[in-house]
């Protein structure tokens, strides 16, 4: 079994789908190991996308993402990592297919609603940046 990094962004959560968006991941056959819901600082924010740092939307991506309460979760499955961007589409929600998550509930290519870790390293990473040791 491999595990992935999944986060139910603020958008999505202001806009009350995280219950929604849970059902799915269910419906896909992850099995969620941790859940936790937190409201990041804008340094943590920036410490999780600092991959983006020199891009022109990072400040705007850190004061959304530090904008509200979020729900981070590790996801268990076969190919994990692969199976759950598959569902949330690309980061683009006007180029997700129809039945991905960004094309249902994105509002826009910055509030798509919900993030993936996208390798094994990653993966590891943000499971480290949220839920610290012994998970
Ligand atoms: P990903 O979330 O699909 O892995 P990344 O390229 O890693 O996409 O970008 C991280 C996040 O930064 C995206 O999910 C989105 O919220 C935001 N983002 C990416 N590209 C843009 C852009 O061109 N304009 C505004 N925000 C963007
Ligand atoms: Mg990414």
């Amino acid at each position: 079994m491999e595990r992935t990094l999944a986060i139910i962004k603020p958008d999505a959560v202001q806009r009350q789908l995280v219950g929604l968006i849970i059902s799915e991941i269910e419906m896909n056959k992850f099995a969620i190991t941790a859940i936790r819901t937190m409201r990041l600082t804008a340094d943590q924010a920036a410490l999780l996308y600092e991959e983006h740092r020199a891009k022109p939307f990072f400040d705007s991506l850190v004061a959304y993402t530090a904008s509200g309460q979020l729900f981070a979760l590790v996801l268990e499955k076969e190919d994990a990592i692969e199976a759950w961007r598959q569902l949330m589409g690309p980061t683009d929600p006007a180029k997700a297919g129809p039945l991905s998550l960004r094309r249902r509930f994105a509002i826009d290519i910055q509030r798509n609603s919900v993030h993936g870790a996208d390798s094994l390293a990653t993966a590891e990473k943000e499971i480290d940046f949220f839920f610290g040791e012994g998970v």
